[in-house]
């Protein structure tokens, strides 16, 4: 079995110092804390449709903080909840300003913010606005109206020309992430427009004046409200070639991967664009963005990353379970960030596979979820823990045929995609039939050991992946080394083993790993 240390005791002496650094010198909450992600479908329901919702989040906040038993993480991150369609989940939303009626009213909203805040927990929405729905009112008044106010604010071109049959040819030859081509005719205008993801997610146009005025003017209701920060869904991609030059091609797997996205992503002036959000989210202190980083790699990451504002890259979660790989893969994000730039640390997320599930590869599940709890809140970086990974979930199979990821039933030999509901299952509360989770039928199901794997079971288990969590999650926000500590790898010549020193003026600790599926005696020499 694979055996981990949460902090071991180097040959240097003893590693946990007194908690509470002096208020001056602490970075943020965006720095230090965790952040938890909810999948707001997945996470409770108490209406009875199988489906979680606000009120369901609110009545388990204490799960998550504000009382002895608490996991004790900072914050918590909700994939979207406004009005959307529900082509991808929410990923399309129609109207910015609200709560989708499937998940609440805006008082559940509301009563959720202040009941998070009274246990000390920071709200964080997920901010979509490469794209809306194409039942945004935008989007209607967009095709219906070019020349009206809203006849910019999407990426409208006319056809290239026509081919043999008399079929309109799209401007350029961009494509669709989901699949297919990333242009959409649409008829009502007589134009084709542009989208990166699904034809119901058309891309906003972020030169349009208007685009930006109005998301900003809509983060800042949402600050009113008490947010505290956005989670900034594909925010490399909100910028294109304003002359929608056709990307270079080359092979590849799928017809993403056959191009060279220099035009439809990552442009020269994303930079300024972006300072320009985050300035208005820095009008009050103590709120942050987290930019979800879309294909591209940790270097690119680290360029886009500044004070406050945090993005994910994929290098880990992307890497396989061995100590070598892993190994690797830390000091490239490392070298990429630097000892001024701070990362984040994500090894799973609602667009993933469950980590227990792709990197056991036969091992025993527990001691993968404990030793992947490890590398998650002792790697230099802020963690996101996604839900259900405190207890060890595993992904739920979900053949493509019943697929409801959209990306999903378009897969083929040419489109290879993982289908995502897979990540998506009922979090277990308990070990009744509902799992705690609804007292309806699940809109996915439930793991598969949610009988025995729940919260209820695990908490009054001493042993289990939770108590594990809970007490790691306490020792790192004890230990400074751990939370705001510089990183250097410790190397150890014992096969499976990662081994790396955090450290503060005043503090220091070491981690010991074994990715190995095999005990082993590690001898290390921290320095
Ligand atoms: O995901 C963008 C996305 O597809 C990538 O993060 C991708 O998973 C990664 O590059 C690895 O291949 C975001 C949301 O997280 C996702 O749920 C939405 O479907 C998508 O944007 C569109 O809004």
């Amino acid at each position: 079995p694979a055996v981990c240390r949460p902090v071991a005791r180097g040959t240097t002496g003893r590693v946990m110092r007194p908690p509470v650094p002096p208020r001056h010198t602490d970075p943020g909450w965006w720095k230090t804390g965790v952040v938890y992600q909810v999948y707001p479908r997945s996470f409770a329901d108490t209406t009875g449709d199988g489906v979680g919702d606000l009120e369901g989040i609110t009545r388990h906040l204490d799960h998550l903080a504000g009382e002895p038993g608490s996991l004790g993480v900072d914050a918590i991150w909700l994939s979207p909840i406004n009005p959307s369609p529900g082509h991808d989940l929410g990923y399309d939303i129609s109207d910015y300003a609200s709560v989708d009626p499937l998940f609440g009213s805006e008082a559940d909203f509301d009563r959720l913010v202040a009941e998070a805040h009274r246990r000390g927990l920071k709200v964080i929405l997920d901010l979509v606005v490469n794209h809306t729905s194409d039942a945004h009112s935008w989007f209607t008044a967009s095709r219906s109206s070019p020349d009206g106010p809203y006849g910019n604010r999407y990426l409208w071109r006319d056809p290239a020309g026509v081919d043999a049959f008399g079929r309109p040819i799209p401007p350029n030859n961009w494509v669709s992430f989901f699949g297919g081509p990333g242009w959409e005719w649409d008829p009502i205008r007589g134009q084709f427009y542009q989208h990166t993801f699904l034809a119901q997610q058309p891309d906003l146009n972020w030169r349009d004046p208007g685009t930006p005025t109005a998301v900003t003017e809509m983060m800042r209701g949402w600050m009113a409200r008490g947010v505290d920060g956005f989670r900034m869904d594909v925010f490399n991609a909100l910028l294109k070639d304003p002359g929608l030059r056709s990307n270079p091609v080359r092979p590849g797997r799928s017809p993403w991967a056959r191009q060279v996205h220099l035009h439809d992503k990552d442009q020269p002036d994303l930079p300024a664009l972006l300072a320009s959000i985050r300035a208005v989210v820095d009008e009050a202190p103590g709120r942050m963005t987290v930019g979800e980083l879309f294909d591209g790699d940790v270097v690119r990451a680290a360029d886009l990353t500044t004070e406050r504002h945090l993005v994910f890259d994929f290098e880990l979660l992307q890497t396989r379970w061995s100590a070598a790989a892993m190994g690797r893969a830390v000091e490239r994000r490392e070298s990429a960030f630097g000892p001024d730039r701070w990362p984040t640390v994500a090894i799973s997320n609602h667009d993933q596979p469950r980590h227990v599930s792709r990197w056991s590869g036969g091992r025993d599940r527990d001691a993968l979820a404990r030793a992947a709890a490890v590398l998650l809140l002792t790697l230099r970086g802020t963690p996101f823990l996604y839900y259900g990974e405190e207890l060890g979930v595993p992904g739920i199979i979900v053949p493509n045929r019943h697929a409801i990821d959209p990306p999903a039933r378009g897969a083929g030999p040419d489109f290879p995609w993982w289908n995502r509901d897979q990540a998506r299952a009922p979090m277990p509360w308990t070990g009744e039939p509902g799992a705690g989770f609804t007292a309806g039928r699940p809109w996915l199901p439930l793991p598969p050991d949610a009988a025995t794997r729940n919260v209820a079971s695990q908490r009054a288990d001493p042993g289990s992946v939770l108590s594990f969590y809970r007490a790691l999650l306490r020792l790192r926000r004890a230990t400074p080394a751990l939370h705001a500590g510089a990183f250097a790898r410790v190397p150890s010549s014992t096969p499976g083993v990662l081994a790396f020193r955090r450290w503060t003026p005043d503090g220091r600790a070491l981690v010991v790993l074994n990715l190995g599926r095999r005990q082993v005696t590690a001898t290390i020499d921290p320095r």
